[in-house]
């Protein structure tokens, strides 16, 4: 490394020392703490994504937003240039950055990555780093410290995108790469006319929503909102209503979004009694998750929830159909035959119900540690994975096989039987791939895709719902002195420490009809995360309350809270 570059480090990083008495850990998505403890995290986290962009010669990005956290927290991850999340191999390096307590250790851990990585560092290589942030009031300030960090770093640039939902930037950052427009015109274009595909060719029904049965959604007063009214302009028949869309002062997360809805299962703020019968959907705070749900008759704040696992169903029909209108009899007759194989991917919280409803419809499902990564790694391994969280974040990846042989299939079909059902679902198929954001979850393009199946399936949010019974469940959450002291095995569902909790843990859930019930340490808040099903309400709420306080027992003070 050249004297002026480690002099400029050394130079700028003094300028942002990092809080003293802290340990900030890269976690499930990225750093996230206090806004006002992060501006050392975001600078170092800058020169990391400039270090990244050197080293893989693409354009990576850097977001700046800490989700379905409260407003006064704030976090940052990297995208890398597949427009995923950053590679895992790199995560230790980001936790050695973050936690340097000198510039010099900071120089030094630099120099290290350098020379591990052979990163072309003389510079003369250029490094392009795409940054976007959420509404978070803070955020301005941070992005202003991830400019620092990338600037400090010869030959990189940073491209300050503005306010964009997490998925957007990753989309971006995936167009840029395959050189492609990376703008959000760009980006609603795309969704907005798959979708249209996907409507055209719904078979001979109403090809709109009726005016009176469009979806009403709730914008977790974040980034989701203001974007969603955006789409909505482009799409006028799509949605009835926007609530809670950041414009009219409501606070971000507070009562309102997909995780709040999801967790608390009850209507977020600005919903109520007069939404009976109504399809209603909440995004959360940075727009990467969606979920679904209705308010019954009986009830003023109780919902009907229709989770990212019945998301995930409704996806694995519609796309299985499409496969056997496309493989069926007559259709064997072509030499360009390709047996896709389709799979799902769950984690520990997907609801018991769904992964025997899954199975039933004869799929593989497999299961990973919580944390979008896991489970985008493994849908991968398919010709058409798709992978949920309970909480409604998750995609569909096609495999470049897969897509081309599609398009070739598709071209077949145009020539010896165009406007088929067997083209009609290559054409549909291919609308899916591109409305739905293969980068990463995404809640406006999976709003798109369940508006569009629930319209080709003439069906109602009930109807939808009815797929399968959800088991009854519950989440807690133990606040704790160190959650690090949960250490899990078997994609988070047995605890190996600390010892003896896993058996207490079994003791209890054996008390249950159909119980189960685990504990992890959450990757992105200070707490151990209780979960419990069982064939009733009661049961699964008195399950979780007695794990958690098991949890009080065996790791010290705290107390519990939802
Ligand atoms: P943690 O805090 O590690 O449980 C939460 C979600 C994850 C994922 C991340 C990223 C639950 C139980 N956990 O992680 O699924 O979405 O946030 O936002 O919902
Ligand atoms: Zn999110």
């Amino acid at each position: 490394m050249k004297e002026e570059q480690s002099s400029l480090l050394l130079k700028s990083s003094s300028l942002f020392p990092p809080p003293q008495g802290v340990k900030l850990s890269y976690g499930t998505a990225g750093f996230r703490a206090d806004a006002s403890i992060l501006k050392s995290a975001v600078y170092r986290v800058g020169i990391l994504a400039a270090l990244r962009s050197l080293k893989t010669q693409s354009v990576v990005g850097v977001m700046i937003t800490a989700s379905h956290n409260k407003v006064t927290d704030n976090g940052v991850k990297i995208v890398d240039p597949s427009g995923g999340m950053l590679s895992q191999e790199w995560e230790p390096f980001a936790d050695q950055l973050v936690n340097a307590q000198t510039p010099e250790t900071l120089l030094s851990i630099i120099r290290e990555c350098v020379e591990k990585e052979k990163i072309p560092f003389d510079g003369v290589q250029s490094a392009e780093i795409l940054l976007g942030r959420d509404t978070r009031p803070s955020g301005e300030s941070l992005l202003e410290a991830a400019k620092h960090g990338i600037s400090s770093i010869f030959g990189a640039i940073a491209l300050d995108l503005g306010i964009l939902t997490t998925p957007q930037l990753h989309w971006m950052v995936h167009a840029r790469n395959k050189g492609m427009k990376a703008t959000e015109p760009a980006y609603f274009e795309q969704i907005s006319s798959s979708f249209r595909c996907l409507i055209d060719l719904i078979p001979n029904g109403t090809k709109v929503n009726k005016l009176d049965n469009r979806v009403v959604v709730d914008g977790a007063d974040g980034v989701g909102g203001e974007k969603l009214l955006v789409l909505k302009n482009i799409l006028t028949d799509l949605v009835n209503e926007v609530r809670n869309s950041g414009k009219d002062g409501g606070l971000l997360n507070d009562g309102v979004g997909a995780d709040y809805v999801q967790k608390e299962k009850v209507v977020p703020r600005g919903f109520g009694s007069n939404d009976v019968g109504k399809r209603c959907a909440s995004l959360d705070g940075d727009a990467d998750r969606l979920v679904y749900f209705s308010v019954p008759s009986n009830s003023s704040s109780k919902i009907d929830l229709v989770d990212g696992d019945k998301m995930l169903s409704l996806f694995a029909l519609f796309i299985k159909e499409q496969l056997n209108i496309l493989t069926r009899e007559g259709n064997k007759k072509s030499n360009n035959n390709f047996q896709a194989h389709l799979g799902v991917v769950q984690t520990a919280y997907a609801n018991g119900a769904s992964t025997d409803y899954l199975k039933q419809l004869g799929l593989e499902v497999i299961f990973t540690p919580t944390g979008v990564k896991h489970l985008h790694e493994k849908a991968a391994q398919f010709d058409i994975g798709i992978y949920f969280e309970a909480n409604g974040h998750g995609t569909i990846l096609f495999s470049e096989s897969f897509l081309s042989w599609l398009e070739a299939r598709n071209n077949e079909l145009a020539l010896v039987s165009e406007g088929s059902e067997q083209q009609k679902a290559a054409l549909r198929l291919l609308s899916v791939s591109k409305l739905i954001n293969q980068a990463v979850g995404d809640a406006l393009s999976c709003l798109l895709l369940v508006e569009a199946i629930l319209q080709h399936m003439d069906w109602s949010i009930h109807k939808w719902n009815e797929l399968y019974q959800d088991l009854p469940s519950r989440q807690l959450k133990v606040k704790v002195v160190d959650r690090t002291a949960v250490v899990t095995t078997n994609a988070e569902t047995v605890a190996v420490t600390p010892p003896g909790i896993q058996e207490a843990i079994d003791a209890e859930t054996a008390k249950y009809p159909r119980g189960r019930c685990f504990i992890r340490p959450s990757g992105t808040e200070d707490v151990v995360r209780v979960y419990a099903e069982a064939s009733t309400q009661e049961g699964a709420d008195s399950l979780a309350n007695s794990v958690a306080k098991l949890v009080d027992q065996f790791l010290g003070s705290g107390s519990s809270a939802r």
